[in-house]
């Protein structure tokens, strides 16, 4: 049985739409994020960079318990497992490669920082909101006239899909209209409806907190525990 690692956030949800996509038996383990609990020792010996989602699987490659973090790296992990939802050679690959690394490298960061601003930011600071929201609003422009030619972002249903849905599902953090994307708008019902994908983003999703953060989650979040992981400062030498 996998153990996932898991909140109920975007990088979360991928994985849990691509283990129910599978089938793939999966236990949640709980990590609250908002209360710190990606600081735990345990935890961080999963997931050194104390963020979800990561994985464990008791099987994993030369029959070994072997654990992962990084969601394009676990959903990379899970095609390959299984053979599904990422072609095992040749350009098809490539395609989906391409994809998944957009939204690693670009849609998650750039609409992480876009929310951030817009909604956490103790201050509002013109210029970071105006140039993360028009680097979110250029990424839905390249997903835009990528799926004007095409069903999914890599030709056929990938995990490249299932990374970019769970960020285009909370559009709202970032002030997307997504009527000005109407091939984004297609893609996204054409997944909506699928059961796994309902299924996927329905994990914990009651626990689920958008809002105003209370000191504690501001602290966890953005605050010194990030530089610590946890632990009390070390005094600087003087
Ligand atoms: N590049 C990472 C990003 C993961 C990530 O940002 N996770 C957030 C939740 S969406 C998290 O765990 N944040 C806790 C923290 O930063 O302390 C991935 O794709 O897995």
């Amino acid at each position: 049985m996998l153990d996932l690692y898991y909140w109920p956030t975007p990088n979360g949800q991928k994985i849990t739409v691509m283990l129910e996509e599978t089938g793939l038996p999966y236990r949640v383990r709980p990590v609250n994020i908002l209360q710190g609990e990606q600081f735990r020792p345990a935890f961080l010996r999963i997931s050194p960079n104390n963020k979800i989602p990561a994985l464990v699987d008791p099987d994993g490659p030369g029959r070994r318990r072997y654990a992962l973090f990084e969601s394009g790296a676990i959903l990379q992990y899970l095609a390959d497992k299984t053979g599904r939802f990422l072609p095992r050679r040749g350009a098809a690959r490539y395609d989906v490669l391409q994809w998944l690394n957009f939204q690693v490298g670009g849609v998650g960061p750039m609409f992480g920082q876009c929310g951030h601003f817009l909604g956490y930011a103790p201050r509002k600071i013109p210029y970071a909101i105006e140039r993360y929201r028009n680097e979110t609003l250029r990424l839905y422009g390249v997903m835009d006239r990528r799926l004007a030619k095409v069903e999914c972002l890599a030709g056929r249903y990938s995990i490249a899909d299932m990374a970019v849905y769970p960020w285009v599902a909370v559009r709202w953090l970032h002030r997307i209209d997504i009527d000005e994307f109407p091939n984004v708008k297609r893609w996204y019902e054409r997944l909506q409806a699928r059961p796994a994908v309902q299924r996927g983003m329905a994990v914990l999703q009651e626990r689920t907190k958008i809002g105003n953060p209370d000191a504690k989650t501001r602290e966890a979040f953005f605050g010194r525990t990030q530089l610590t992981q946890g632990r009390t400062p070390r005094r600087r030498a003087s």
